[in-house]
C-alpha cells in the first residue's frame, strides 16, 4: 500500500503550520497538496465526505481530520521525539487552549484590514473579499472578536507567555512547559507564526523578547521534508488503497453507546461544522471513525478526534440505505 503521509493544507493557514512544524519536529518525510482557501474544495469533499476545515492528513484510503488527531497519528507512526513528554502533563490542555482562544484572538488581529493582503500573501481586494464573505459562512453563529478586542486579548496571553517562557529560561528550560518541546509548543507557535506574518501589525509581539526567541527556536524545527502532490493524485491514492481494502484497523469498543455499522453523522462542534454521514467503523474515547464512500476516492475511513467532534446515528431511514447500499 500506499503510505505516504500527504498533508492537505495551504500556505497561509495557522493550523497547517502547526503540522508542518510537527513533521519538521519528528523529521519526517510527506507530500503537501495545495488546497483551495475557500469553497468549493471538490476533492476535499471527495475524501472527507463534507469536512472541510484545514489540514487534514491522509494516508491511503485513510483520512484524518483535526490537527489534534493529526498530531497524535504522527506520534504513533514516529514516537520519538515525543509531543506529550513526561515533563508537561499539561501539554494537551495547553494546546487545546491555544487552538481556541489564543487562535481567535491572533485571526481577527493579524487579518484585520491593515494586514488582511500581506497575511493571505499579496490577496487581490477580490480575494480578500471572497475570503471574508466564506470565513463569515465558516464561523456563522460563532461571536468573533473585532480588531480592538483583539488587541487587548493578544497583549494580554503575550505578556502573560512572555512571563512563563522567561521563568523556564531562568530554570534553563528552552520550551513552553519545560525542558522538553511538547504540543503545546506548536498550539501556541502556529498563532503567534500567523501574527509574524502580518507584517504591518506584527509589532504588537516585539515587547515580549523571550517569547520571540522562544518563537524562533520552535518555528527552526523546519517543515521535515516536503515535496509536492496534486490533489488529483491524492484521491487516486485513496481510490487505489480502497479497492485494495487496506485502512487502519478500527473498533468500536463497548460502552460507546453506538455500535459498529450503525449509520451515523460526525461533526465538529465549534464551527465548520459541515456533516459527514457514513458507517461508524470505530469509536474510542480518543477517536471516532466513519466509513463513506466516494465515486471518486472510494470508500476511505474519516477520522475525527471525539475532543470537539459529535458522534450520533442517523435515525433517517433514507440516509441509512443510501449508505448501505454502497
Ligand atoms: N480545530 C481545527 C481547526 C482548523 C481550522 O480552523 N482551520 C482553518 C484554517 S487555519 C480552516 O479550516 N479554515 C477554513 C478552511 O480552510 O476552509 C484543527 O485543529 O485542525
Amino acid at each position: 500500500m500506499n503510505d505516504t503521509l500527504v498533508l492537505h493544507q495551504f500556505a497561509a493557514s495557522p493550523f497547517s503550520e502547526k503540522v508542518r512544524l510537527v513533521l519538521g519536529f519528528k523529521r519526517l518525510a510527506w507530500a503537501a497538496v495545495e488546497i483551495p482557501i475557500v469553497m468549493p474544495k471538490p476533492d476535499v469533499v471527495a475524501l472527507t465526505g463534507g469536512h472541510r476545515r484545514t489540514p487534514f492528513l491522509q494516508v491511503g484510503a485513510d483520512i484524518y481530520c483535526d490537527s489534534a488527531l493529526v498530531a497524535k497519528v504522527l506520534e504513533r507512526l514516529r514516537p520519538q521525539p515525543t509531543l506529550y513528554p513526561a515533563s508537561a502533563p499539561l501539554a494537551e490542555q495547553v494546546a487545546q487552549w491555544a487552538d481556541s482562544t489564543l487562535f481567535w484572538a491572533a485571526v481577527p488581529w493579524a487579518a484585520q484590514p491593515a494586514a488582511a493582503a500581506v497575511v493571505m500573501g499579496g490577496a487581490s481586494p477580490e480575494a480578500l473579499k471572497a475570503f471574508a464573505m466564506d470565513r463569515a459562512a465558516f464561523t456563522a453563529g460563532m461571536k468573533r472578536l473585532n480588531t480592538a478586542e483583539a488587541r487587548v486579548q493578544v497583549v494580554r496571553h503575550g505578556a502573560a507567555l512572555e512571563r512563563q517562557l522567561a521563568r523556564q529560561a531562568g530554570a534553563g528550560h528552552g520550551f513552553l512547559l519545560g525542558p522538553d518541546a511538547s504540543i503545546a509548543d506548536f498550539s501556541v507557535a502556529h498563532c503567534l507564526w500567523f501574527i509574524r506574518r502580518a507584517r504591518p501589525v506584527a509589532g504588537i509581539l516585539e515587547p515580549f523578547p523571550a517569547l520571540n526567541a522562544w518563537l524562533d527556536r520552535v518555528l527552526a524545527f523546519g517543515h521535515g521534508e516536503r515535496r509536492e502532490m496534486t490533489s488529483g493524485e491524492a484521491v487516486a491514492i485513496a481510490a487505489a488503497a480502497a479497492a485494495a481494502g487496506t485502512h487502519a484497523p478500527a473498533e468500536v469498543l463497548p460502552g460507546q453507546r453506538l455500535e459498529a455499522g450503525m449509520p451515523v453523522v460526525a461533526c465538529a462542534t465549534d464551527y465548520g461544522t459541515d456533516p459527514v454521514t457514513g458507517t461508524l467503523v470505530g469509536l474510542d474515547d480518543e477517536e471516532i471513525v466513519v466509513r463513506r464512500t466516494d465515486e471518486r476516492a472510494g470508500t476511505v475511513h474519516v477520522h475525527f478526534p471525539r475532543a470537539g467532534f459529535q458522534v450520533r446515528e442517523v435515525k433517517d431511514e433514507t440516509a441509512s440505505r443510501v449508505e448501505t447500499a454502497r
